[in-house]
């Protein structure tokens, strides 16, 4: 089976690296001139394992090829993105839109074309199947299209793709028999046809479902700091239940996926998507009640941020939650960075960003964090007190004052 991918970033790539491995052959397309002559040589632009072998392995079997245009394929994969549009709270579709446009002529009668990049219910239906069908096929008889999200965690994405379930969206029923046959070369996980619609809007949930688990465990957090108890006390004993899985609470939602998918769906149905507004208006009031609380534990002075990733022992600072409590807290306070996972000038040390400071405030739960030299910490900081939003200090010696969301009432 020859393939045609387009976009080779974190998931078009590995995706491509899939499949010849599974004997297909394979043209992986991209608009950046650069990322396509790197591959060609077989120097990967993306941080993830197992990813450089498979693909120069393919080079040399002559399954691989990278190019600005695509080739006549038996199916042809969109992987590219769809930004977040914040004034209407739904996705921008150009990318997609523009990859399908150029897909066009290179299409026979027989082929599939599997959307996998995020998109908003109802997408694949009222915007990409018409864009087919202006060109003269007909969904379902000459020309299979299906949406099929791909649902993987950055740094196991090779395995999470191979044994992963697999949700596979068809516009019509052949459609999705068609693109099962597609990831049917490499997936070991289970197959499960269904319609377009119906996969994308599984897929927005997914996200939903984790962002409003979020919301709840910081509403508690919240509600726990007003009445004065220990929240995270809380979580962990009613966790013992067998069917409950309070999430952790923290400074915010980062990502690109828990901070915008939601919205997808509220944007369909704004008058009846009430709780999942509601909670992604609630993740974004983390920030906010960081910047109260640590006003509460100091009024002005210098703060050392660590961590501003929006997720732990990752370099990814996309919509983290770190930049608006950095913003908002500038203008009182002098802020030192520190992250040993993102590389900026800006950033300093652990020594330096401790030196004469008023406070740590952990926003990130980097490994890093987990043991700090407490020796360095109670030398360099006149009063030594930590703010950890990720509750990722356990314990700390008794000269050195934690918070954390188990003891903000103590504030009050
Ligand atoms: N977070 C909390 N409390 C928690 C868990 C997470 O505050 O209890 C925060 C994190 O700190 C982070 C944010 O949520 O800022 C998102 O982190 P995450 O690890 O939950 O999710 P993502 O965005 O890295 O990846 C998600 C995953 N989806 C689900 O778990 C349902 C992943 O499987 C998807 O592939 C990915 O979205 C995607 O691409 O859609």
């Amino acid at each position: 089976m020859k393939i045609c991918i387009m976009g080779q970033g974190y998931i078009g790539l590995p995706t491509a690296a899939l499949f010849t491995r599974s004997h297909c052959e394979v043209v992986g397309v991209d608009i950046n001139e650069k990322i396509i002559e790197n591959l060609n040589k077989g120097i990967i632009h993306i941080e993830e394992p197992g990813i450089t072998d498979i693909i120069k392995n393919a080079i040399k079997l002559k399954v691989y090829k990278a190019s600005l245009t695509p080739e006549k394929a038996d199916a042809f994969i969109i992987t590219v993105p769809t930004p977040y549009i914040s004034e209407n709270y739904s996705c921008d579709l150009s990318y997609v839109i523009t990859a399908c446009e150029t897909i066009i002529p290179y299409l026979e009668k027989g082929n599939t074309v599997i959307i996998e990049s995020t998109i908003a219910p109802m997408s694949t239906d009222e915007t990409i199947k018409p864009i087919f069908e202006k060109a003269g096929f007909t969904i379902g008889k000459d020309l299979y299209l299906a949406h099929c999200p791909e649902r993987v965690l950055p740094g196991k994405i090779i395995h999470e793709l191979v044994h992963n379930d697999r949700i596979i969206g068809g516009v019509t029923p052949e459609c999705a028999v068609k693109a099962s046959e597609v990831y049917g070369q490499f997936v070991e996980g289970n197959l499960m046809l269904t319609e377009a619609k119906t996969a994308e809007l599984s897929k927005c949930m997914e996200n939903t479902f984790r962002d409003v688990n979020i919301a709840l465990a910081n509403e508690l957090a919240k509600i726990c700091a007003e009445i004065g108890v220990n929240a995270l006390d809380v979580i962990k004993l009613a966790n013992k239940h067998p069917r409950v899985n309070l999430h952790s609470p923290g400074p915010g939602v980062g990502g690109h996926c828990l901070a915008i998918d939601p919205y997808f769906i509220y944007a369909k149905a704004p008058e009846t998507a009430k709780i999942i507004k509601l909670a992604r208006d609630t993740n974004n009031s983390m920030p906010d009640f960081v910047c109260e609380n640590v006003k509460k534990i100091i009024p002005k002075g210098k703060i050392a941020v660590f961590g501003v990733s929006y997720k732990g022992n990752t370099g990814d600072d996309r919509e983290s939650p770190a930049y608006e409590i950095i913003a908002k807290l500038s203008t009182n306070y002098e802020i030192a960075i520190h992250d040993p996972h993102i590389e900026n000038p800006d950033f300093v040390s652990f020594a330096e960003a401790v030196e004469n400071a008023d406070l740590i405030l952990i926003l990130c739960d980097h490994n890093e964090f987990k043991h700090l030299d407490y020796n360095f910490i109670s030398k360099n900081m006149a009063n030594p007190v930590i703010f950890d939003t990720k509750n990722i200090i356990k314990k700390v010696p008794n000269k050195i004052k934690l918070f954390n969301y188990g003891n903000l009432y103590e504030l009050n």
